[in-house]
């Protein structure tokens, strides 16, 4: 019985931390996720779709504690070799477009982890808009095992 009740709460959690969202004037910041990291990796990615109601706006920075910095990277094929690229001026979000950021695409890099990222905990991440401003979310941090393609 209590054992039911605790899977019930955690499908419940699951169910509504799977969507979660923030929202900064017209910039929505759905469901930031991170894949777990191995102990002793030195780099995490974090995903996440920004979606922009107002007038064209920019992704220009990003912070999180649990790493030296954060990011913004792209992944792109040259020829038949994946390279990684960091923007140093950020994303653009257009107006009225959804940018999504994922595995093998736009994605936040966090470099020199200061400890694992444990699944199932949240990171706390700051984002910075040129014109909207500056906002913190919670990561999600979510299986390792997580393929690119996020469902929610
Ligand atoms: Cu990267």
């Amino acid at each position: 019985m209590i054992k039911l009740a605790i899977a019930t709460a955690l499908s419940l959690f699951t169910l509504v931390c799977s969507a979660h969202e923030y929202k900064l004037g017209n910039i929505r910041i759905v469901h930031p996720w991170a894949r777990a990291t191995l102990p002793g990796a030195q780099t995490g990615g974090v995903y996440l779709q920004l979606r922009n109601d107002g007038a064209a706006d920019r992704l220009v920075s990003a912070k999180a504690e649990v790493a030296e910095a954060a990011e913004i990277h792209v992944m792109s094929m040259d020829g038949n070799v994946m390279q990684m690229r960091k923007l140093d001026k950020g994303v653009e979000l257009p107006a009225g477009q959804t940018v999504e950021f994922k595995s093998g695409g736009l994605h936040i890099m966090l470099v020199s982890l200061k400890a694992p990222l444990k699944e199932g905990s949240m990171i706390p991440l700051r984002l910075r808009f040129e014109k909207a401003g500056e906002v913190s979310v919670d990561v999600k941090v979510e299986s390792l095992t997580k393929g690119g393609e996020h469902q929610h």
